[in-house]
């Protein structure tokens, strides 16, 4: 018998497991939640563009695991996102973005794939982008809203560990949006004020 083998037999057995490049995570239940382009209305600069695509068309999957409720103070949550190639008109696909409703509490992002921008905003919506790529990890503070911006040609794949009780604050950003928006232009990504 393996070790591997015998921890299985004696409940030693790591509830969830991981595939790190495809962001798979099998074991205990893990939620999984899909985000359409039709659930993203109002978020991309380009609404016309928008309207000309298919509503169903995916931008992106998260999974997650939650080992304690949400709400629990002091608990992690660890997830993945997928986030698919695309653009609407000429601002590539994108997370919708939030801030943590407790803005005590921060992220960890790690990349495994792809190429992409995260975008970051502090409380005087000061904006700026951080590289994302195989291997790079960024340290979200609570008070920082966050998105993650496609730019490359295959699906951008990062982890994420976050509060079980930092909660989602998206009304701020449904509403005003972030201070920059990633736009390709000649064939390249350029960061632009975002004047929506
Ligand atoms: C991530 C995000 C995930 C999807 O798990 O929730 O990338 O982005 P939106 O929540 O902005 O749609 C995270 O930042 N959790 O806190
Ligand atoms: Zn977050």
């Amino acid at each position: 018998m393996t070790v591997m083998e015998q921890a299985s037999e004696s409940g030693l057995k790591a509830p969830v497991s991981l595939n790190w490049g495809e962001g798979g995570m099998s074991g205990e239940p893990v939620r999984e939640s899909a985000k359409t382009l039709g659930e993203l209305k109002g978020i991309f600069l380009d609404e016309a563009a928008g309207a000309q695509m298919d509503a169903g068309t995916e931008v992106y999957r998260v999974r997650w695991w939650k080992p304690v409720e949400q709400g629990e103070e002091g608990g992690l949550f660890w997830g993945v996102t997928i986030l698919q190639p695309g653009r609407v008109g000429e601002e590539y696909f994108m997370t919708h973005g939030h801030v943590h409703a407790n803005r005590t509490r921060a992220e960890y992002y790690a990349t495994v794939s792809g190429t992409g921008l995260l975008v970051r905003m502090d409380e005087q919506r000061k904006s700026w982008v951080e590289e994302m790529g195989p291997g790079t990890l960024h340290y979200i503070r609570g008070n920082h809203a966050h998105r993650v911006v496609n730019v490359g040609n295959e699906p951008l794949i990062f982890w994420a560990c976050w509060g079980s009780d930092a909660g989602y604050d998206y009304t701020t950003i449904r509403e005003f949006g972030f201070g920059i928006r990633v736009l390709e232009r000649g064939g390249r990504p350029a960061i632009v004020p975002n004047e929506s």
